[in-house]
């Protein structure tokens, strides 16, 4: 059966889950990472050397890296549906994920390394404040491509979905200034709609939060 390491409140464990459960795959998650530890073991280490949360083991294959664990659950179980069938789609999917990792990653991740996980005395809300901006003009870009589209892809769900909407709830969570994007608010309502987001993308995070 699949097996996944990585505790609920990870960002990038919530994409692998919302794919599976998307999926209906059956399954098993372990809490790893954390507070619940493990990462430090030799067994974790020989599965996953940055021992970092998720790792997954399908039948004896085991990866990491939450966007390469998507594609791969996205092509094996969900051809046709959370993977383009086409190629040329497929790899347009695919680009939407790197550029998740690429583009809104670093500055979502200033945004909430700096809100959420620094003490508010330590905060440089300078850079906090031009990495909120940055972002916003980045989600310009997603809010262009959703014009007259349900979903990133067109008309249905697609693993080009997972990393970007799995970011939108602490962007919209979060107290900080964004952009008009009434494309994506939109789709962020439609994925809200979807019981699989709301289980595993929309996961509080105060226990995350440092405070002084
Ligand atoms: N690029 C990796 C990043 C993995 C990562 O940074 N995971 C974080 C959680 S989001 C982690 O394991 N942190 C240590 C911990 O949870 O103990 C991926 O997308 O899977």
């Amino acid at each position: 059966m699949l097996k996944i390491w990585g505790r609920t409140t990870s960002s990038n464990v919530q994409k692998v889950m919302w794919a599976v459960a998307e999926l209906g795959l059956a399954h098993e998650r372990v809490d790893a990472g954390g507070a619940f530890g493990g990462l430090d073991t030799a067994e974790y280490g020989a599965m996953n050397p940055n021992r970092l949360v998720p790792t997954v083991d399908d039948g004896g294959t085991v990866l990491w890296e939450s966007n390469a664990i998507v594609r791969y659950l996205a092509v094996k179980y969900g051809e046709g549906t959370l993977a383009p069938r086409d190629l040329g789609e497929r790899a347009r999917a695919d680009r939407w994920m790197d550029w998740q990792i690429s583009t809104i990653g670093p500055n979502w991740g200033r945004m909430f390394l700096g809100l959420v996980r620094t003490p508010p005395s330590k905060r440089n809300m300078a850079e906090i404040d031009a990495a909120v901006e940055r972002l916003g003009e980045s989600y310009r870009i997603l809010d262009a491509q959703l014009a007259g589209r349900d979903y990133i892809m067109g008309d249905h769900l697609t693993m080009a979905d997972i990393p970007l909407g799995v970011s939108l709830y602490r962007y919209y969570e979060l107290d900080v200034k964004r952009p008009s994007l009434p494309n994506v608010e939109a789709w962020y309502a439609r994925l809200k709609a979807r019981p699989a987001y709301a289980k595993h993308a929309m996961v509080p995070f105060a226990s995350l939060m440092v405070s002084d």
